[in-house]
């Protein structure tokens, strides 16, 4: 018998600590190139593992509904205030628990059900929270989608204001989870201004680049930023919501008691960490080195013959249409991933494909970065990528067992110089 105190996991359940073991195995021996992860330092890990699961604390900072708030006021305060000061943010609200819950809230503190608001369609590079049908988003909002040129894949900003003009939209989006290029932050708020709407950038991909300022800054365009706190900017699964003073009471009332009940505290701690980290000049650094990480892969991966949505890439990203190589993005995924190289298959703008075994694949360096690796190392990536994704195109997909494992091989070899930070 174990009580909550037993530190040794390994002993209390060794099933799930069999599968976290595995699970953490598995991280350090992939080049783990999906977009929006990346490995989270061990101080980040251990704020976020700790008793601070034990406590409820709705409300806000000195307004509880719960006694106990010794500890969990400063923290929370503390994470707020890291949160503001890296942004430069009026305002902070650090309990979204994640991203989507996060844009539900901007939703609710500024629109009625019905309303009409605007944003990227998913597949041209937004988010199913941006107004896509399938989402609550897109179900209980009226949602008008603007796109990209068919000329070069970028967002087509007489597009935005025509829409706008149009449909007179209470909110516009402006973010991504799949687009190569900077947002045009200024351009969409003198849209939004000239019709009257709110305007909510939703930064969950960049929010890494924009606290490192290598990427245009959305704080002094956009009204609310959301975004969440693990993709590049390092932290625990999480979400963050910025604003303007005059929307501060009501974004605070949507999250609670609007849509969240109690506030995860030990997330709120593993944020506060990370916003600290952020602000220092070793994440700068990173987040440069992430700026130049992608624009390396992309350019190894073009010389290799590869298509790149856009050209290339300004951020942490890189789509990737796979026509040219002759194999879909799902079968491309599934090989590369059996060889120990993780990302996702995902559309490219206008894809004749299905978005479930699309045309492209999404290639992010974040992971990479965090691990060490500089534009030298984005050539051995790219050739490893083409490597696998040549042997499968040739074989529909199916690559063979001693392939897989041979390769395996050689992407843990060339792992082993770059130690995984957290594991
Ligand atoms: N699922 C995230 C991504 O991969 O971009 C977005 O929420």
């Amino acid at each position: 018998m174990t009580d909550a105190r037993d530190p040794d996991l390994a002993a209390a359940d060794p099933e799930v600590f069999g599968l976290i073991d595995d699970e953490h195995r598995r991280q350090r021996e992939s080049i783990r190139l999906i977009a929006s992860e990346n490995y989270a330092s061990r101080a980040v890990i251990e704020a976020s593992a700790n008793a601070l699961t034990n406590k409820y604390a709705e409300g806000y900072p000195g307004r509880r509904y719960y006694e106990g708030m010794d500890f969990i006021d400063p923290l929370e305060k503390l994470a707020i205030e890291r949160a503001k000061s890296l942004f430069g943010a009026e305002h902070a609200n650090v309990q979204p628990y994640s991203g989507s819950p996060a844009n539900l809230a901007v939703l609710l503190a500024t629109c009625k059900p019905g309303d009409t608001i605007m944003g990227l369609s998913l597949p041209a590079g937004g988010h199913l929270t941006h107004g896509w049908k399938v989402s609550a988003t897109g179900i209980y909002y009226n949602a008008v989608q603007y796109g990209v040129r068919e000329s070069d894949h970028r967002i087509d900003m007489e597009q935005v204001e025509k829409l706008a003009k149009e449909h007179r939209p209470k909110l516009i989006w402006v973010g991504h989870s799949a687009y190569p290029r900077h947002l045009d932050f200024e351009g969409f708020a003198a849209i939004a201004k000239d019709v009257g709407a709110v305007l909510a950038a939703d930064i969950a991909h960049i929010a890494g680049l924009v606290a490192g300022k290598v990427h245009p800054d959305p704080v002094p365009h956009c009204d609310i930023v959301s975004t969440t706190t693990h993709k590049t900017l390092r932290g625990p699964r999480g979400g963050l919501i910025l604003c303007k003073e005059p929307h501060a009471k009501a974004i605070d009332k949507a999250v609670f008691p609007g849509l969240q009940g109690g506030p995860h505290n030990h997330t709120t701690a593993a944020k506060a960490v990370a916003f600290k980290e952020a602000a220092s000049p070793d994440f700068r650094d990173y987040a440069q080195r992430v700026v130049h990480n992608g624009r390396a892969l992309g350019e190894a991966m073009a010389e290799l013959g590869f298509t790149l949505i856009t050209g290339g890439t300004d951020n942490h990203l890189l789509l990737v249409d796979l026509t040219s190589k002759h194999i879909s993005g799902r079968k491309a995924a599934t090989a590369l991933n059996r060889c120990g190289i993780e990302l996702n298959a995902n559309s490219i703008p206008f894809d004749p494909r299905k978005p479930f075994d699309p045309s492209g694949i999404r290639v992010g360096v974040p992971s990479v970065t965090t691990r060490g690796m500089g534009p030298a190392q984005m050539v051995e990536v790219a050739r490893l990528i083409d490597k696998v994704v040549v042997q499968a195109a040739g074989h529909d997909g199916e690559i063979e067992e001693d392939f897989a494992s041979k390769t395996k091989a050689e992407v843990r070899e060339f792992l082993a110089a770059y130690p995984a930070p957290g594991l």
